[in-house]
C-alpha cells in the first residue's frame, strides 16, 4: 500500500443549518483516535487543528437564510486552505456540517484546474445538497453544497467559483430526501444519483465501480463527501438530519474499500457529526473506521482491481 500524508483539518462550520452541535465533529474525530487509525496504516499523518472563518460581517437574523455571512466566511478560509492542502498531500477535512462543503470543493476544484486535470466528486449523502440560495426553504446552506460547487447561480456575496466541477464528474449515492425543487433541477442535469432504491436492487458495488473508471479514464482528482446521514440512522444516530433507510453499515466499508482499491482519492470531508447526538461515540468510531478502510485498512490482502 502506497503511503500516504494525510492532512487533517478541522472545520467546526456550524453554520448550515439551525441546530448547533457540528461544531464538536473535528475534536469528537480526534477523541475517536482518526490520527492514530491512519498512522497505524502506514500514513504520515499532519494535523493543522482547528480553521476558524474568515473576517465576516456579524449576521442577523432577518432574511431567509441560516447565518449565510459566517458561511461566506467559512467558504473563503476553507477554499484557501484546500487549495494550500492539495500541495501537500491528502486533506481529510474534519466537520462541521456540510456547509464547509462549499469551499472544500471549491478549493480543492482550483488545484485541478492548476494541474490541467479534471476534477469529480462522490457524493455520499441521504440528500443531494443540491439547493441554491433562492429555493432552500429551510434556508439552511448545508443544503447547497453540490449547486455552489457546480457553478448554480444567486449564490450572491460568495465568492466566485472559478472551476465549477462539471455535472457529469459528480455521482451521488445515498439518495432518499430530495426537495422538489432539487429534483427539477438534478433531473435537468447530467449528474449521477443513484438513490437508495437503485443500491437495494443493483448493489453499492456496481455504481461507484461505473463511476471510478470513468474518474480513472479521464486521469480525475476524486473528492470524497461522506455526510454521516448516508448511513443509516441505527448505526450512526450523531446527525440532525436522521433518514431512515439508510445504508448499513458493510455497505459504508464496501465503498471506502474500493476507493482504497482504486486509488484515486485524493480528498475527503467527514461531514454532519453532532457528537451532542452520539451514543456513547459510536458514530464518531464508525466515520474513523470507514475512513480507515478508505485509506486501506483489510482484513485480508486479495489481489489488485485496477480502474480503468
Ligand atoms: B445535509 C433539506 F429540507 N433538503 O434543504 C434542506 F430536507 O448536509 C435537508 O445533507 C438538507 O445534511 C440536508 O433543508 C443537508 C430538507
Ligand atoms: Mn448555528
Ligand atoms: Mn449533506
Ligand atoms: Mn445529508
Amino acid at each position: 500500500m502506497t503511503p500516504q500524508t494525510c492532512i487533517l483539518i478541522g472545520a467546526p462550520v456550524d453554520s448550515g443549518k439551525r441546530r448547533d452541535g457540528c461544531l464538536m465533529g473535528p475534536d469528537a474525530f480526534r477523541t475517536a483516535g482518526l490520527n492514530a487509525a491512519l498512522s497505524d496504516l502506514g500514513h504520515r499523518v499532519e494535523d493543522l487543528g482547528n480553521l476558524s472563518p474568515a473576517p465576516y460581517t456579524p449576521d442577523t437574523d432577518d432574511g431567509p437564510l441560516v447565518a449565510p455571512n459566517e458561511t461566506i466566511g467559512w467558504t473563503k478560509q476553507l477554499m484557501a486552505s484546500a487549495e494550500q492542502a492539495m500541495t501537500q498531500g491528502m486533506p481529510i477535512f474534519l466537520g462541521g456540517d456540510h456547509a464547509l462543503s462549499l469551499g472544500s470543493v471549491a478549493g480543492v476544484a482550483n488545484y485541478a484546474a492548476d494541474q490541467g486535470r479534471p476534477q469529480f466528486v462522490l457524493w455520499l449523502d441521504a440528500h443531494t445538497d443540491f439547493h441554491t440560495p433562492l429555493t432552500t426553504d429551510s434556508g439552511n446552506l448545508h443544503g447547497t453544497p453540490v449547486g455552489y460547487f457546480t457553478g448554480r447561480s444567486d449564490f450572491n456575496g460568495f465568492p466566485t467559483v472559478k472551476n465549477p466541477v462539471p455535472q457529469e464528474n459528480v455521482c451521488m449515492i445515498g439518495l432518499r430526501s430530495v426537495d422538489t425543487p432539487e429534483r427539477l433541477a438534478l433531473e435537468a442535469s447530467n449528474i449521477h444519483r443513484h438513490d437508495m432504491r437503485d443500491i437495494d436492487e443493483n448493489g453499492i458495488a456496481r455504481p461507484l465501480s461505473t463511476f471510478l473508471n470513468r474518474v480513472a479514464q479521464a486521469n480525475g482528482f476524486l473528492h470524497v463527501s461522506l455526510d454521516v446521514d448516508f448511513l443509516d440512522p441505527s448505526v450512526a444516530p450523531a446527525v440532525g438530519t436522521t433518514v431512515p433507510g439508510g445504508a448499513t453499515v458493510r455497505e459504508g466499508h464496501l465503498i471506502c474499500e474500493m476507493l482504497h482499491d482504486s486509488g484515486l482519492m485524493t480528498s475527503l470531508d467527514l461531514v454532519e457529526l453532532n457528537p451532542f447526538l452520539d451514543e456513547r461515540g459510536r458514530t464518531a468510531h464508525l466515520m474513523v473506521d470507514l475512513c480507515a478502510s478508505a485509506l486501506g485498512r483489510r482484513v485480508f490482502d486479495r489481489p489488485t482491481r485496477s480502474y480503468p
